[in-house]
């Protein structure tokens, strides 16, 4: 008889769910690149474009009427702090996805300020990333990435996107804000993928 780790028994101990390099906080840092946008909901939009240029959007009502699903995961951010156990409630993009056509392989995000970053499309999917409206219980707050955000908690946290308001499928990759700047373009913490070279 097989018996896999992890699905009977004791939970795992904290030091097990720490990436190499990262410590543990119990607040919740705000790392923002810019001043957070002001985003009224009765404009909100939120767009996935696919590789040939068609265009699929969802109002606040449509996407808030999408399946919603309650992620709890840990989160990592570059800058070495971790944060166990954080609770969202969201849609997930397997669901945004399911009526877009793609061959795509990569995607791009872009926020309400002007923010991107970059990730494989495989990524997106399977049950790994959500857009999140709320944390904890309550409505996503602005500079946590109000009204809505990206959340893909297995890579380093500047790849959630704060403030989401597209994403644009594409044929190849192509470096977002911080990618740019030099650090990795897939920023895996378990594998410390903080910069170019990693
Ligand atoms: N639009 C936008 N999204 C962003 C950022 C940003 O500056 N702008 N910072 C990223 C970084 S580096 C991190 S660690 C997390 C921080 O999210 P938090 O402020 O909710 O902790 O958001 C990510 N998403
Ligand atoms: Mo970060």
């Amino acid at each position: 008889m097989v018996f896999s780790p992890g699905f009977h028994g004791r939970p795992r101990p904290q030091s097990d769910r720490l990436p190499p390099g990262q410590y543990l906080v119990e607040d919740f840092p705000v790392l923002s690149a810019g001043p957070t946008p002001k985003v009224d909901l009765n404009r909100w939009q939120f767009a996935i474009t696919n590789e040939t240029g068609r265009h699929y959007t969802w109002s606040w009502p449509q996407f808030m009427s999408l399946a919603q699903e309650r992620p709890h995961v840990d989160i990592h951010c570059v800058t070495r702090w971790t944060k166990l156990d954080t609770d969202w409630m969201g849609v997930s993009l397997d669901t945004l996805l399911e009526s877009v056509e793609t061959q795509a392989e990569y995607a791009l995000v872009t926020s309400y300020g002007g923010y991107t970053t970059n990730l494989p499309l495989a990524d997106l999917t399977d049950g790994q990333s959500w857009i999140v409206h709320s944390y904890h219980g309550e409505d996503l707050h602005p500079e946590h990435g109000g009204p809505a955000r990206l959340l893909v908690p297995h890579l380093y946290f500047w790849k959630s996107a704060k403030w989401i308001k597209s994403i644009r499928l594409l044929d190849q990759d192509e470096p977002g804000f911080w990618e740019s700047a030099g650090y990795h373009d897939y920023g895996d913490p378990w594998r410390e993928q903080r910069y170019q070279g990693d």
